[in-house]
């Protein structure tokens, strides 16, 4: 299996660069995001639970995140590799990641890091509030939490595998394509 962790800030990019590399590379796309919100639409136990934090810009609870991506890599023993999107965003999260692939005899192969500037992310998560509907979007208290979110509680994440050598920073500003295309060439040096 080849395993690919996007990380970055809120808003660097991790959703747009990942629907790319997916098809490049034919990993399972997993976004906690993407599934959370899933949750949400569906009214489903998870997803009410989960609401509350996404609307405050708080993060998920460990064990309901964790939960989740368990049940996804379960359920998809053929692929060829996963593409983490917006997972893990705690140390605690991380570890769990390990437990799980070491379980199928798998690991992560590398962890791209999107660099992008705090008033450009602003910047771009205005943007998107005009068009994504997000509850978590609209609010400018709310985009800030996430982002002292970020620093306090997922900033350590690349800590934690930087121990192992598995980051790499990538440029994050600039044009998708030339974004995606330093990605690729990282990928390729991995794979
Ligand atoms: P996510 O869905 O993961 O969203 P994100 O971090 O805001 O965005 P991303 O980095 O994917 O940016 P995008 O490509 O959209 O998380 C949402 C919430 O869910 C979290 O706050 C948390 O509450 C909860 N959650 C998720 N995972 C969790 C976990 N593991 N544990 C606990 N809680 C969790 O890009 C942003 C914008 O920039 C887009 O509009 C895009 O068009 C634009 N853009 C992209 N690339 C650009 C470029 N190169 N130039 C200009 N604009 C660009």
């Amino acid at each position: 299996m080849f395993n690919i962790i996007l990380f970055g800030p809120p808003g660097s990019g991790k959703g747009t660069q990942s629907e790319k590399l997916v098809q490049q590379y034919q990993l399972k796309h997993l976004s906690t995001g993407d599934l959370l919100r899933g949750e949400i639409a569906a009214k489903t136990e998870l997803g009410l639970a989960a609401q509350s934090f996404i609307n405050e810009g708080k993060l998920v609870p460990n064990e309901v995140v964790i939960g989740m991506i368990s049940n996804c890599i379960d359920e998809n023993p053929t692929v060829k590799g996963f593409l983490f999107d917006g997972f893990p965003r705690t140390v605690a999260q991380a570890e769990a990641l390990d437990e799980l692939l070491s379980k199928k005899g798998a690991t992560i192969n590398t962890v791209l890091f999107l660099q992008v500037n705090e008033s450009e992310l602003i910047k771009r998560l205005i943007k998107r509030a005009e068009t994504s509907g997000r509850s978590d979007d609209a609010d400018p208290v709310v985009q800030q939490k996430r982002q002292d979110v970020y620093k306090n509680e997922t900033l350590p994440v690349s800590e934690y595998y930087k121990q192992f050598n598995k980051v790499v920073n990538v440029e994050g500003e600039g044009s998708i394509d030339d974004i995606f295309n330093a990605l690729c060439t990282e990928i390729n040096k991995h794979s």
